[in-house]
């Protein structure tokens, strides 16, 4: 029973917020009901966080919930301002279409917002809600699926104009400031994707998945969003005996040469990102991890077109740490953006929550400082409040404490960097290559026969201490 009730737990889990918060939202209405006052959804008067001020850097000492303690926007830190080096983006669908929904039971959240309708006009009005949450946050960025901003249609051309209808607004709500992080095209939720859909066997769903992106990467671009992602939740299988993998692997890349294709023809100069993932909702899929993405990505030719996008949930999921899957991206140039979450080392999937934990954050922000920074990659909270945090304040107070958590990361890069001695530690470890034979072997001139007779020449070789507790406390001691 335990094992079942786990298992099932599981499955359902894994479609993420995303399903809960559009199949938990009573449809009442139906999306393009307008007239029929089914939807009490009019414009809103006044604010949606009154009581909310704009949220301000007080300092490590202040005690104020609703304060930035060690995120401070326009601070310079190792020559960029923090929030050049942070790039803090909203996810829509976490902030605005989390329910606190889970197989277990009901929403447990009632944004006082919300009509209980999934209509074009309560799209708007939550467009509203993000906009003035970004700016009371003061943040510069927002990601978003096509289907979590507006409602699906009866027919594409449909959702595509209830889609047009809620991107016009953003557009207007935006400003001359803030932007898109990044779009995408939600390609799990619908019962017509359940087999993928670049990977779908069915023909007539990859014409829609491939429709559904054109229309996305065309939202996007309108938007001035400056990256395009591509997670691909169920391009995988649950059983191979049933699937043609190479067959789907081959497809899927024709889908993403495709999208390529289309965002050079209509002048799209975002960078192209996928999203690794091991397993969730499919029991396998196909971008498991970094290395999986950059071998896929280079076997098909299509290396120099994507980035990845690095989800510190997923990378634990493959059995790897956050920081492993970034260095493994920066090492092949591919890092791109990270979606800025954890999960929960008891539960076991992707619970999306909010970073906390600091050692964690320096260890991230290591990786983007080598980097160079990742721009136009940022840091999208693909965090989700959990299901007994109810209050609208909550929302506020998670992304503060996302935010200082990798503020503080990034200042203690700072202390490491200025402390030299784990770079030291690291320097000596090598130092045997730092020799003329050392070079030889690296420029590639290292032939067996001379390794030989080298090996002969020196007799059994000293082999000196990793001194791993002394990386461990020289790490320790800046956090
Ligand atoms: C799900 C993914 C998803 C992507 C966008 O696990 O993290 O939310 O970021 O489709
Ligand atoms: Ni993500
Ligand atoms: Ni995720």
């Amino acid at each position: 029973m335990k094992m079942k009730a786990g298992r099932i737990l599981l499955l359902l889990l894994c479609l993420n917020v995303v399903t809960f918060g559009v199949i938990a939202v009573p449809q009442t209405c139906p999306a393009s009901d307008l007239e029929s006052g089914c939807s009490d959804s009019e414009e809103w008067k006044g604010e949606f966080f009154p009581g909310i001020p704009k949220i301000k850097y007080e300092g490590p000492s202040s005690k104020n919930p609703l304060s930035f303690k060690w995120y401070n926007a326009e601070e310079e830190i190792l020559g960029k301002k923090m929030k050049d080096w942070l790039r803090f983006s909203v996810a829509f669908w976490h902030t605005f279409r989390g329910t606190g929904g889970d197989p277990f039971g009901a929403p447990t959240k009632n944004w006082p917002w919300e009509d209980g309708t999934n209509s074009v006009a309560m799209a708007k009005r939550r467009m509203r809600a993000n906009f003035e949450f970004i700016n009371k946050l003061g943040v510069d960025r927002w990601c978003f699926h096509d289907r979590d901003i507006a409602p699906d249609g009866e027919t594409l051309e449909e959702s595509n104009k209830n889609l047009d209808e809620v991107v016009a607004l953003a557009k207007e709500l935006q400003g001359s400031k803030i932007r898109p992080l990044w779009g995408t095209a939600q390609l799990f939720l619908h019962p017509r994707y359940m087999h993928g859909g670049a990977t779908s066997p069915e023909v007539g769903v990859y014409a829609y998945a491939a429709a559904q992106v054109k229309k996305a990467i065309e939202v996007t671009h309108y938007l001035g969003g400056e990256n395009y992602v591509f997670w691909g939740g169920r391009e995988g299988y649950q059983s191979l005996l049933n699937t043609d993998m190479g067959r789907e692997l081959d497809h899927l890349a024709r889908f993403l040469e495709a999208a390529v294709a289309y965002k050079k023809k209509i002048g799209y100069n975002g960078t192209l990102l996928i999203e690794p993932k091991p397993q969730e909702p499919t029991k396998h899929q196909y971008d498991w991890d970094a290395a999986t993405s950059a071998n896929f990505l280079r076997k098909y030719g299509l290396i120099g077109e994507f980035k990845l996008n690095i989800e510190c949930n997923h990378a634990t999921l493959s059995g790897h740490s956050c920081h492993h899957e970034l260095e493994t991206a920066r090492l092949n140039g591919l890092l791109g953006n990270i979606d800025a979450n954890t999960g929960d080392p008891q539960t076991g999937w992707d619970t999306d929550q909010f970073l906390t934990d600091i050692a964690e954050a320096t260890l991230v922000m290591l990786t983007v400082v080598k980097n160079g920074g990742i721009a136009p990659g940022g840091f999208n909270f693909d965090a989700k409040l959990r299901r007994e945090s109810t209050d609208v304040e909550d929302l506020f107070i998670a992304h503060i404490s996302g935010m200082d958590t990798l503020a503080r990361g990034l200042r203690n890069v700072v202390k490491l960097i200025e402390d030299g001695s784990l770079d030291e530690l690291v320097r000596k470890r090598y130092e045997s290559f730092d020799t003329e034979i050392g070079a030889h072997i690296e420029a590639g001139k290292g032939d067996f026969e001379y390794l030989e007779k080298k090996a002969i020449e020196w007799g059994e070789p000293k082999v000196p201490s990793a001194k791993q507790e002394l990386a461990e406390m020289l790490f320790q001691s800046v956090l």
